[in-house]
């Protein structure tokens, strides 16, 4: 049981929800779209994203897509990740949630999962302890997976980018991006209960209505 379920308060409860997925699937633009739609009625919405999302774990995240902690292995990058994501968890979305709020928050424990333990060779036993550590029961109530063919994907990022350089992650082949987007499908394969997957080749606003439906139906709002 997740910890939003467990708060027991009666009336209105936060909730956590994470969007998954490849690069340029998506999930900032969809997770904008969504929190506007609950602003619309009336729910108190904060988004963030992750690696960042606190003063801490922002400082992290320049480290991490830099490349500047590549050199220490996949292990130690694993570390780091948790380390961001434990200061993100005390500080802002375990508050916020225990206070009704909905945190809606681009890319969670399911990144670690596929970027550094499935696709990068971390054992699942570190990566189960890091999540153990830094996340305890505060897991997410709905997982929305924006699933699309990493050649797409990878246009989209490339397009937005312009002449800047791609990040740590962005320049990895395309091979590695598709094993990636196999794994979150994997993923959500084994936790039926908590993913919903968004075929996120559609259009926006077609991609906006299936999130929001999922949402309504998972949620209950
Ligand atoms: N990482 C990790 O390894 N381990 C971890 O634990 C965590 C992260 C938490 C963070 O990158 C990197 O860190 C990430 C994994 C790794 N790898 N990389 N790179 P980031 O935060 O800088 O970026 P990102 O999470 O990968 O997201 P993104 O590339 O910014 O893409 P997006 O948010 O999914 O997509 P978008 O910005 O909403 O859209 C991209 C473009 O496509 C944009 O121009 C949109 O206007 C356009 N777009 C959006 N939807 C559509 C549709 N439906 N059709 C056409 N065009 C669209």
């Amino acid at each position: 049981m997740s910890e939003t379920e467990a708060s027991g308060d009666g009336g209105r409860r936060g909730r956590f929800v994470t969007f998954e997925g490849g690069e340029g699937a998506g999930k900032s633009t969809q997770l904008t779209r969504l929190a506007d739609r609950l602003r619309r009625l009336g729910l108190s919405v904060i988004t963030t994203r992750e690696p960042g999302g606190s003063p801490g774990a922002e400082a992290l995240r320049h480290v991490l897509l830099s490349g500047a902690a590549e050199a220490l292995g996949p292990e130690a990058e694993a570390i780091l990740f948790a380390a961001a994501r434990a200061d993100h968890v005390e500080a802002l979305i375990r508050p916020a949630v225990a206070s009704g709020q909905w945190v809606i928050c681009d890319r969670f424990i399911d990144s670690t999962r596929v970027y550094q333990g499935i696709t990068g060779n971390v054992p699942p036993r570190l990566i189960a302890a890091l999540e153990s550590i830094s996340v305890g029961t505060m897991l997410p109530d709905l997982t929305l997976l924006l699933d699309l063919p990493a050649a797409e994907g990878l246009k989209r990022a490339a397009a937005r980018r312009g002449f800047d350089t791609a990040d740590r992650f962005e320049k990895d082949g395309i091979d590695l991006h598709e094993s990636r987007r196999d794994g979150f499908l994997a993923l959500a394969r084994s936790e039926p209960d908590r993913f919903a997957v968004i075929d996120a080749a559609q259009e926006v606003e077609t991609v906006a209505e299936a999130v929001w439906y999922a949402v309504r139906r998972r949620l209950g709002i």
